[in-house]
């Protein structure tokens, strides 16, 4: 289903808490946008945040018209929130971004020149591939999310950084297809149940979070565990998508043609 919309690109800021970092962010990705002539919307989705994000997004709403919240009271969550994000967005073509700087905003026209030139339907800001790279982050944190992204790798193997929260897609992939938005890997989901033909990786710079606080806790990895499940189930035993071939078939390829 193709909408027309007044929007090139819509840019997805998910929050819980972010009063640190809320404006610096939106300003940032405002910026970068006029630089290169994106007309963009940006949807900031929260999770009905006790500090003042709220009152920070409607203050900037005042002088920027292209700007949105939605505020969710119910199943929280930053999976369900990018899921509602995307829904609720007023262009096909959707980039979701942290709010932290973790992700570096400056990348969003590369990601855009991706869908809307290079006609990708997926793109997803990996930290492990040739270029990116992770700063400041713990030998824990590191160890952690090294040992996911290689798990991600048995379904999803062309893709090195399948846990990635930095990713854009065009909407339509995801139309029909019954995700179970949980945990922190939207984009673990999107590639393993939606509908892309070509799914590809960026390279980024990944930094810690400076300013704010983190709302990453262990029974995260519960979730990862649950939605691999998932995934496996979703291709293999009743199958409703064969994401899990394709991506061993691109693999393979990429591997054996060098
Ligand atoms: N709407 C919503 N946003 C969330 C939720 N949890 C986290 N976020 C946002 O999602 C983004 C990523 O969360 P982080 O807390 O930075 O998680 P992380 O990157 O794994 O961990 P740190 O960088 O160490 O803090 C940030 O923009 C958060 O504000 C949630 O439950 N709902
Ligand atoms: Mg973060």
């Amino acid at each position: 289903m193709q909408i027309s919309s007044k929007y090139d690109l819509t840019v997805i800021i998910p929050t819980y808490n972010e009063e640190n970092n809320i404006e610096e962010m939106i300003r940032a990705i405002d910026s970068v946008c006029k630089a290169n002539e994106i007309n963009e919307e940006i949807l900031v989705v929260d999770d009905n945040s006790g500090d003042n994000t709220q009152q920070i997004v409607n203050e900037l709403k005042n002088s920027l018209s292209h700007l949105n919240i939605m505020v969710r009271y119910e199943n929280h969550g930053l999976s369900q929130s990018l899921y509602d994000g995307i829904i609720r967005a007023g262009s096909d073509l959707v980039q979701c971004i942290d709010c932290d700087f973790s992700h570096p905003p400056d990348k969003i026209p590369v990601f855009y020149d991706y869908l809307k030139n290079k006609r990708y339907d997926m793109i997803i800001g990996s930290r492990y591939i040739p270029g990116g790279e992770v700063q400041n982050w713990a030998m824990s944190r590191r160890i952690l999310s090294a040992g996911a992204a290689l798990l991600g790798r048995v379904l999803i193997p062309h893709i090195r950084d399948s846990g990635s929260g930095f990713f854009a897609i065009r909407r339509e992939i995801i139309e029909e297809v019954q995700l179970k938005p949980r945990g922190f890997r939207m984009g673990f989901e999107i590639l393993g149940k939606g509908r892309w033909e070509t799914a590809t990786e960026i390279p980024i710079t990944f930094k810690d979070r400076e300013a704010g606080q983190s709302k990453m806790h262990l029974g995260i990895i519960t979730e990862y565990l649950k939605q691999w499940g998932s995934i496996f189930y979703y291709n293999a035993v009743s199958p409703r998508s064969d994401n899990i071939k394709k991506s061993w078939k691109i693999f393979f390829h990429q591997v054996f043609s060098q």
